[in-house]
């Protein structure tokens, strides 16, 4: 069976992007270490919250905090790393002065869906490289205004009954297992794909008085079963852990659905663009599946901050093209 190493040199180790492998394997350890501080969190003290909000009004968990700086560790020291963009940090984090830079930009969630670690429920981290725009001089914020096609790479670790790491480098989609007996991961799932059809949606229907009229259709058609309109009966997920919610869908096909809503129309959603929604959308389109806002390919939207936030619609191909059909009707 192949490890993470071997894929990574197989895929990129004779290209002009061995460097590109040389961080990947560096986030590749950072979850490991994310996982582990998971794993140990009840033995050593680091469950609950710390007495923090982090850039997006949110109370901090101890092990958001712990994941970031393990993140950071992790791929600061390589020389490969020009800047990072974290959910956890207000502002991009410049390398310390007397650490190499390299060429790439990185976003990353360290840890999504904390508010389900304390409760033993399935989290992840998500990550997403671009090229910095400009290699002879320090990285800036704006570097990382780059539509969602630019990545180069995007990646998630799922901390769940096993933790995996799903990894696209633009050529198909690779899940890998982490064997405890090695620390290795181990390619278990090559080539992973999406059904393009399913009767299967995750939604936080909590918000359902605040959802636009296109997604309040689909999904009272959807809950209308064999008797409505689709003909067919549905299932309803919802984790509230992005990384669970795409990983069940790339395992047996589905959409996830965080649309925006009516409360706040400054606040076009609530999922982050550079480190939720662009990595897990150029994931689920590598995998032949579909990812929209409703009326816009997720992956061309041009951010205008580090910290925008976006509506995200994406999935099994033909769900999809059927919301975004209702949102031109
Ligand atoms: P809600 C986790 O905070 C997250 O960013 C995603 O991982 C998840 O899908 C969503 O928010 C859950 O949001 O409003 O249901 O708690």
């Amino acid at each position: 069976m192949t490890s993470f190493a071997e894929f990574i040199q197989q895929q990129l180790g004779a290209t002009d992007r061995a460097d590109l492998g040389l961080l990947l394997n560096q986030f590749a350890s950072a979850c490991k270490s994310i996982g582990n501080a998971i794993n140990r969190a009840a033995f050593t003290g680091a469950s609950g919250v710390s007495n923090t909000d982090n850039v997006q009004g949110e109370h901090q968990k101890k092990l958001d905090i712990i994941s970031n700086d393990l993140m950071i560790g992790w791929t600061q020291w390589g020389g490969h790393a020009a800047a990072m963009v974290s959910e956890e940090l207000e502002a991009m984090y410049s390398l310390p002065p007397e650490l190499q830079r390299g060429r790439y930009l990185l976003a990353f969630d360290p840890l999504d869906g904390s508010s389900n670690v304390d409760v033993n429920i399935s989290v992840g981290s998500i990550f997403s490289v671009l090229l910095a725009p400009d290699q002879h001089r320090a990285a800036r914020a704006e570097d990382f205004l780059q539509p969602g096609t630019q990545q180069v790479a995007a990646g998630y670790a799922l901390y769940g009954p096993s933790t995996m790491l799903v990894l696209t480098t633009g050529q198909g989609v690779n899940g890998f297992t982490l064997d405890a007996a090695t620390g290795e991961f181990m390619l278990t799932h090559p080539a992973m794909s999406i059904e393009p059809e399913t009767r299967e949606f995750a939604i936080n229907a909590s918000n359902m008085r605040h959802w636009e009229t296109p997604v309040q259709r689909y999904i009272d058609e959807c809950l209308a079963g064999k008797e409505g309109p689709r003909g067919n009966n549905f299932n309803m997920r919802w984790v509230a852990s992005m990384v669970a919610e795409v990983h069940r869908i790339l395992m047996r096909g589905g959409v996830f659905m965080y649309p925006r809503d009516n409360r706040d129309p400054a606040k076009p959603g609530k999922l982050r663009l550079l480190y939720e929604a662009n990595p897990m959308s150029f994931i689920v389109e590598q995998a032949g599946g579909a990812s929209t806002t409703g009326t816009q390919r997720i992956l061309e939207l041009q951010p205008d901050h580090i910290h925008q936030r976006v509506a995200v619609m994406l999935g099994s191909r033909h769900e999809i093209e059927r919301i975004v059909s209702y949102h031109r009707t």
